[in-house]
């Protein structure tokens, strides 16, 4: 007996030792956390973040958010009433560390329509906040809370129907760092995916406004990082150098659908697996629940752009769950040769695919009233119809896709574009000096579009400024 009573009293300090190093003794533990002094938190709108917390104290952190309803651009020419959190969607990035006491005020301007709230999944405590924080236009209300848990949280609207107040913008991230601070990394971002649902159909122009039938169905018109198509490509991509780290904060406001994000070209060194503490490494594609969020890093190693993608990939090159992250520095053949061999592999057959016939392309559009207004509806149909071949600005990609930009080809003779474009062209041609022979499989978009498209090419990157009519790409369709 005598000899039992201390081994006795070891297991249970052992245990108790145990749970204290558990997760599920972090919440007492954290819950002690003392504050030292006042600080009012950096906000920042997407895609950047406010500077990590390092080895900071916890303090009493004082947060101002303001809730916008507020017009945007979808994508070229549609536009979509926003309501959003700091006037961004996704709102504004909160950074805290666990054991911060969270003054939070989220004030409803005077000019918005309705009242909103928000429920932040960092949150102990009934309705993540929601109920402390409901507020009607021109008011605002307070509340506090103390940061138990570490990880990547996402808060959302919760006033009814909350499923419309979500699909309009209204969630974001918060960030609660471990003590300490999450390791330091040379580039951080804040990604946030978001399903649409519009009255008009995808890329229906005009102010498009929120089809609830749509959404309960979970059938979306757009899908998209940070709140529109091309939030993250062109002037606006993502950059780094080769050699640096680079760490993504993903999160997805949904409302319904789960992403499963990947970056091509990349592999994730690590995953912070659904923002929490469970690091999983070596990773293609990580699941992003609706409501969810994930932290994941790499290292950039060759030059190029990395593409930001749902991998669920009709939402990536159709609905526009599609973002780059531009990599500038030197070359590294070691890890990547670029092209060494080239061949021609046509599995079905070097024909041209037959999709539905050109009676089933529906002629309903509203035609272009001037040329500007062809350039911009051209330009529309490029980036949905052409951009993933003939890239951005029409250079194409070598070996390949044919460039559109100077093209001697394009240029020689526009009723052989035009043939391009609605019946499709394979064998052997030449543009600009360089061979190719591949497919292009004809384009199912309407005459009126492919003259709005064709117009806005040879108005573009140095070609030849024809003007492309519904007639002329009607007259081809005739000819065949
Ligand atoms: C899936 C990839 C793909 C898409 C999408 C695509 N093209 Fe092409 N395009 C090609 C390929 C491949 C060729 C070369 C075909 C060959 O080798 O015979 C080509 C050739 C062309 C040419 C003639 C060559 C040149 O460079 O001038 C034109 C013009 C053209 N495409 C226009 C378009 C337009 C406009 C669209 C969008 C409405 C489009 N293409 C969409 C792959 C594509
Ligand atoms: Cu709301």
């Amino acid at each position: 007996m005598k000899t039992l009573k201390p081994i006795i009293l070891s297991l249970a300090l052992l245990i108790l030792g145990c749970k204290d190093s558990k997760k599920d003794g972090e919440n007492s533990s954290t819950a002690n956390i003392p504050v030292s002094r006042e600080m009012v938190a950096e906000l920042t709108a997407p895609p950047h973040v406010p500077t990590p917390v390092g080895s900071r104290k916890a303090k009493k952190l004082i947060v101002n958010m303001e809730i916008l309803e507020e017009e945007g651009e979808l994508t070229n020419g549609v536009r979509y009433n926003y309501w959003t959190f700091g006037g961004s969607v996704p709102g504004s990035f909160i950074r805290t560390r666990v054991g911060d006491e969270v003054e939070f005020t989220l004030s409803n301007h005077p000019d918005n329509k309705l009242p909103h709230n928000i429920d932040l999944h960092a949150v102990t405590g009934p309705g993540g906040g929601a109920e402390s924080s409901f507020v009607a236009p021109g008011h605002e209300k307070t509340f506090s809370f103390k940061t138990l848990n570490p990880g990547l949280y996402v808060y959302h609207c919760a006033t009814a129907p909350v499923g419309m107040h979500i699909a309009n913008g209204m969630y974001g991230l918060i960030l609660v760092e471990p003590e300490g601070g999450l390791p330091p990394v040379d580039k951080e971002y804040y990604v946030m995916q978001g399903d649409f649902y519009t009255k008009g159909k995808n890329g229906e122009r005009g102010l498009q406004p929120f089809d609830m039938q749509k959404a309960v169905d979970e059938n979306a018109d757009y899908v998209v990082f940070n709140g529109s198509v091309g939030a993250l490509t062109g002037d606006n991509a993502l950059t780094a150098k080769v050699g640096e780290t680079v760490r993504l904060y993903i999160g997805n406001g949904g409302p319904n659908l789960v992403s499963s994000f990947h970056v091509i070209g990349e592999i994730f060194d690590k995953v912070y697996v659904e923002g929490g503490d469970l690091i999983n490494e070596n990773i293609q594609t990580t699941l992003v629940p609706a409501g969810g969020a994930a932290i994941v890093e790499f290292r950039v190693d060759v030059p190029g752009s990395l593409v930001l993608v749902d991998h669920s990939i009709f939402r990536a090159f159709n609905k526009g769950a599609l973002g780059i992250l531009k990599v500038e520095g030197e070359e590294d053949k070691k890890i990547y040769s670029g092209e060494i061999r080239e061949g021609i592999y046509l599995p079905e057959g070097p024909g041209i695919q037959n999709m539905p016939t050109t009676d089933e392309i529906a002629e309903s559009d509203i035609p272009a009233k001037s040329f500007e207004e062809q350039m911009e509806f051209g330009k529309q149909i490029y980036m949905q119809n052409c951009f993933a071949c003939h890239q951005s600005e029409g250079q194409g990609i070598p070996n390949a896709f044919p460039p559109l930009a100077k093209s001697d080809y394009l240029n020689a003779d526009v009723n052989r574009a035009i043939s391009a474009v609605v019946n499709g062209l394979s064998g052997e041609i030449t543009v600009n000096g360089e061979k190719y022979n591949s497919v292009m499989t004809r384009q199912m978009i309407s005459s009126e579009e492919v003259a709005n498209v064709l117009t806005y090419v040879y108005n573009s990157w140095g070609n030849s400024k024809k003007e492309v009519t519904k007639k002329m790409v009607d007259d081809v369709k005739n000819k065949k």
